[in-house]
């Protein structure tokens, strides 16, 4: 296969894998005797060593919590965390800061929505509409706001290739419709959805538009305000960021009438017994002491990727999932599950005769780690009638030479099952 490797290179654009690697300590780390090969980004990615030390900086030298104190610390470390909420507006394209909401992760700004947005604005029999292809964020808070208030949940379904189903998207999207929350990129079959057309298909019917883009923040960037969607979600986990912190961008007019989500500290002007006012955005929506570190360490996050070319870093991933398809293609038995046209780098797949789980401890006995199971999407596993898949997701800092020592230990690892 080296031929083939050989090949794939020569098409790419100048991106420096050895360099960029470097950047990543964990990546020279051996597992069970083997180097690491990591291909579970979809679950998290990696840190750069500069995220890394922005954690250990800021604890090291300006811990502090914010918002309430006139010492130096607390305003060194204020003024690093509302930095860092700049630096995610500009990353959004968002247009002011008050409408950047840091949370825990994706799962928490989608059951802030439900629980503030949705649950104050919409009433029994409204629907809200998910696709068959959701992670089970983007499913359970729904599910629960209907036995709250009577909303009905529709899906609309996917193709066989993992794609949605447009006109059968169109048909459950009608006047009752109030609110679509759709994966921006979906995380078990790695398909990129068509959220302009879903978005303009809402907003004709005048509901809002949520997405989810766990999946997507790290595969190139996102414009809100091109997009024009209402909410925006995303986990800085799998933004090359800490784990713990996430965002909730939401339209400024939608975010002013919604109540809070969690009340106490930090989303108050004055309380007294009587009334209590709230703070002005986003603070309304934080409560409590936040993540300081993980904020700055997400803001450390983007402007490591700002320094990269994210042209060539695309480019370079979709190199991995072309060869990696190109490969499965021929490897005896197995069978891909989610083949759309536009992909981010993600391949689930199933081989006949084993179990996924059992692929996953093998794979990981020669330091090769992919995920296996249901990845949080049991509705997909049912739709394509599977009970999980083993799943390689692929970051810009995997390589071509990875993807063969993967078929390799994927090879042992069926003659071992065989
Ligand atoms: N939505 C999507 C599309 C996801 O892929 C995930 C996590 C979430 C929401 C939840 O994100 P969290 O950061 O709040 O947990 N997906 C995965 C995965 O594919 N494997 O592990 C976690």
């Amino acid at each position: 296969m080296s031929g083939s490797v050989a090949r794939h290179e020569a098409l790419l654009p100048a991106f420096d894998v050895a360099r960029i690697r470097q950047d990543f300590p964990i990546l020279a780390t051996a597992i069970n005797h083997h180097p690491l090969v990591y291909f579970d980004n979809a679950a998290t990615t990696q840190k750069p060593q500069a995220v890394i030390s922005a954690l250990a900086h800021y604890y090291a030298n300006d811990n502090a919590n914010i918002h309430r104190g006139v010492h130096t610390l607390s305003q060194r470390a204020t003024t690093a965390f509302e930095n860092a909420r700049e630096k995610i507006r500009q990353f959004l394209n968002a247009e002011s800061n008050a409408e950047i909401i840091f949370t825990r992760g994706t799962t928490e700004a989608i059951n802030l929505v439900a629980q503030s947005y949705a649950r104050s604005f919409l009433k029994a029999g409204d629907e809200i509409v998910v696709s068959e292809a959701e992670h089970h964020a983007n499913i359970v808070p729904w599910q629960i706001l209907a036995q709250q208030i009577g909303t009905v949940l529709k899906i609309a379904p996917i193709t066989d290739r993992g794609d949605l189903d447009l006109d059968a998207l169109k048909k459950c999207i009608t006047p009752r419709t109030k609110l679509c929350s759709f994966g921006h990129v979906s995380n078990a079959l790695g398909t990129v959805n068509p959220v302009r057309e879903i978005i303009s298909l809402a907003h004709a019917v005048g509901a809002k538009v949520l997405l989810d883009g766990a999946q997507a923040v790290a595969h190139g960037g996102v414009d809100v305000r091109a997009l024009d969607c209402d909410f925006y979600a995303f986990s800085g986990h799998k933004l090359f960021g800490p784990t713990g912190i996430g965002v909730l961008y939401g339209k400024r007019a939608l975010l002013e009438a919604m109540p809070p989500y969690q009340a106490g500290g930090d989303m108050i002007k004055t309380v007294t017994f009587a009334a209590t006012e709230y703070a002005d955005l986003p603070h309304k929506f934080e409560a409590g002491t936040p993540h300081i570190a993980g904020v700055i360490g997400l803001g450390t996050a983007i402007d490591y990727l700002n320094q990269l070319d994210l042209v060539a870093a695309a480019a370079h991933e979709s190199q991995l999932l072309d060869y990696a398809t190109e490969r499965a293609v021929t490897f005896p038995g197995l069978k891909l599950i989610g083949t759309a046209a536009h992909k981010v780098a993600v391949m689930s797949f199933v081989i006949d005769g084993t179990h996924p789980q059992d692929l996953g401890v093998l794979l990981d006995g020669q330091g090769v780690a992919v995920r296996t199971g249901h990845h949080c999407a049991m509705p997909v596993m049912q739709r394509f009638g599977v009970p999980g898949t083993a799943r390689a997701s692929f970051a810009f800092y995997n390589t071509l030479e990875e993807i063969d020592r993967f078929y390799a230990a994927l090879t042992k690892a069926c003659a071992m099952l065989a």
